[in-house]
């Protein structure tokens, strides 16, 4: 019943946890593992949670500030997990979910030196790859094969998917923008550890280099996904062998490209000039084809109808193209420093903004121009809409102290996402603001993510005490390993509960389950990790300073 950020706590940060209620006890107390009490406290007052399901009292530790091994006793209940405090609380998980990348890699075997227990053989080569539409033009004839090797699998299944791709390397390249400094010296035992480039960035170039084989050489346009026709059993990679398709060129995909390419072409500049000034071209040519086709939307039942055979894999299909139009000006723009790309982002500015997703990456945009200029008047404008949402999730006052579930909104499918991206904007709230409110409400659904939420699991493989052992992750099923391969963030509750799985319970907050069939609440993807990558090496970069 106490629930903990079970990786630990910070110092001299806040230190929350909270008790669901059932006793009528009033105190809390912090032991040792001796059993010595260094702390005695008093409980918040009950505070019901979304739609009542649960009572909370909140447990404030923050002066305890000596590190060390800790449980929290409340009379009457079962203690805590034992957590520790230290100056790199998370340190680990950091390095972890970064990490976890490595280990979606399609294409290359992992060896023992670099994934422990989770060697495994190389799967999907990608190299004979068949075109399954163009829908935009027909400039390249079906059954043209083509090679489209590299990059990371989505997420449980082995395809891999431009829209997404696309959210997550400017998620992970914007972390890099915003602390260098921390990233340059981190290192997560990577094969490429050492070589003189970032190891964030060597992970994100992996990615990229199978993004540049997505675009059609002859058009510019980029391709939405590489795909199988439908999606493998639960097999290893390398065990996995069907027929492989690009499938139709698309607006989405299309702008995703050019902002991500963008983005790399200034962030690699320094480390990989020639890397960096194909990718300028590569989005230069996917911003002419998408002023041709500026509406094309992913519609996978569309392309059924003509296209043989029928694609039954993730569609990620999106018909508002106004935030994938700002987010390639915006990268653009920063990186090119022309006009133009500026105008055209005036355009889709819009009324209000939204916290980002797959769906949705207008504040990618706001990032990056804000990144670059804080004083002109266009700036002020994106600056005080982005403060306004800020401000929105600033606000939230929950049952668990967390930033994540004031609405029931919050529970969408992947609503660990949600969470992860909240905390993302807290972080760059404080960053335009230095208001170290925002830096503690980051810190509260950073808490969220590893405990302190209505399920009682941290939801990160491999970190807490209680985290998902069966994540829907083929390699993680099929490798017959005990562990799940670890850093990866598990969806997260999701009231819909789209697989039909049972589940324990299925209140808005609590709607998850540890289940390998559950795909709507416990698979992993690389859009929800990416800014759990942010928040988490953030958290480490702030404390720190
Ligand atoms: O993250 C996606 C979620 O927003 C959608 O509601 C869901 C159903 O379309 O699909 C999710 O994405 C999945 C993708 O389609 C295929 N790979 C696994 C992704 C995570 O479940």
């Amino acid at each position: 019943p106490i629930r903990i950020n079970q990786c630990g706590y910070y110092p001299f940060a806040p230190k929350l946890a909270v008790v669901i209620t059932s006793g009528a006890s009033d105190s809390f107390y912090v032991i040792k593992t001796t059993r010595d009490t260094v702390m005695r406290g008093v409980l918040g007052s009950e505070q019901a949670s979304l739609n009542s399901a649960l009572h909370t009292r909140l447990i404030d530790f923050s002066a305890l500030t000596d590190t060390g091994s800790y449980k929290i006793l409340v009379p009457g209940y079962t203690d805590s997990y034992q957590f520790n405090i230290l100056p790199d609380a998370m340190q680990e998980v950091a390095k972890a979910v970064l990490k976890g990348y490595y280990y979606q890699r399609a294409s290359m075997p992992l060896l023992q030196q670099y994934a422990g227990k989770w060697a495994r053989a190389a799967g999907h080569p990608d190299t004979n790859v068949l075109i399954h539409s163009n829908a935009a033009d027909e400039t390249r004839k079906e059954s043209f094969v083509v090679a489209s090797p590299g990059g990371w699998y989505d997420a449980g299944d082995y395809n891999k998917y431009i829209v997404n791709s696309g959210i997550t390397m400017g998620t992970l390249l914007a972390a890099y923008e915003d602390y260098p400094d921390y990233f340059n010296k981190l290192l997560i035992n990577l094969p490429e550890s050492g070589n003189g480039i970032p190891d964030i960035l060597n992970e994100i170039v992996y990615n990229l280099r199978w993004m540049l084989t997505m675009q059609d050489p002859n058009d510019g346009g980029v391709y939405h996904k590489c795909t199988n026709a439908s999606f493998d059993g639960m097999i290893m990679p390398d065990k996995a062998k069907t027929t492989r398709y690009l499938v139709q060129k698309g607006t989405a995909a299309t702008l995703d490209f050019a902002a991500v390419t963008a983005q790399s072409a200034r962030v690699l500049k320094p480390f990989l000039p020639q890397l960096a000034d194909s990718c300028l071209i590569a989005s230069r040519a996917a911003w002419a084809w998408a002023n041709t086709n500026p509406a094309l939307p992913y519609n996978q039942d569309s392309i059924n109808k003509i296209y043989k055979p029928a694609i039954q894999t993730g569609a990620y299909g999106d018909n508002q193209f106004y935030d994938e139009w700002l987010w390639a000006a915006a990268e653009l723009y920063a990186t090119t420093d022309e006009q133009p790309f500026l105008e055209m982002f005036k355009l889709y500015i819009p009324k209000q903004l939204r916290l980002p997703n797959w769906g949705n990456v207008a504040a990618m945009a706001y990032y990056t121009i804000l990144r670059k200029e804080q004083t002109s008047a266009l700036s002020l404008q994106l600056k005080e809409q982005l403060l306004t949402l800020a401000a929105h999730y600033k606000n939230s006052n929950t049952a668990f102290h967390t930033v994540m579930g004031q609405s029931v909104k919050d529970f969408v499918w992947g609503s660990n996402d949600v969470a992860a991206h909240q905390g993302v904007l807290m972080l760059f709230a404080y960053k335009l603001t230095g208001d170290k409110t925002y830096v503690n409400r980051a810190l509260d659904n950073v808490d969220y993510i590893l405990g302190r939420n209505a399920t009682g699991y941290s939801f990160v493989t491999g970190f807490g005490t209680k985290s998902p052992m069966h994540p829907h992750h083929r390699p993680s099923i099929a490798d017959k390993i005990t562990e799940p391969i670890p850093g990866l963030v598990v969806g997260g509750p999701n009231p819909k509960m789209e697989d039909k799985c049972k589940y324990p319970f299925t209140t808005p907050e609590q709607a998850y389950t540890d289940q390998n069939a559950s795909y709507a609440s416990n698979e992993i993807a690389i859009n929800w990790n990416a800014p759990l990558v942010y928040l988490v090496n953030a958290m480490e970069a702030i404390q720190k300073d």
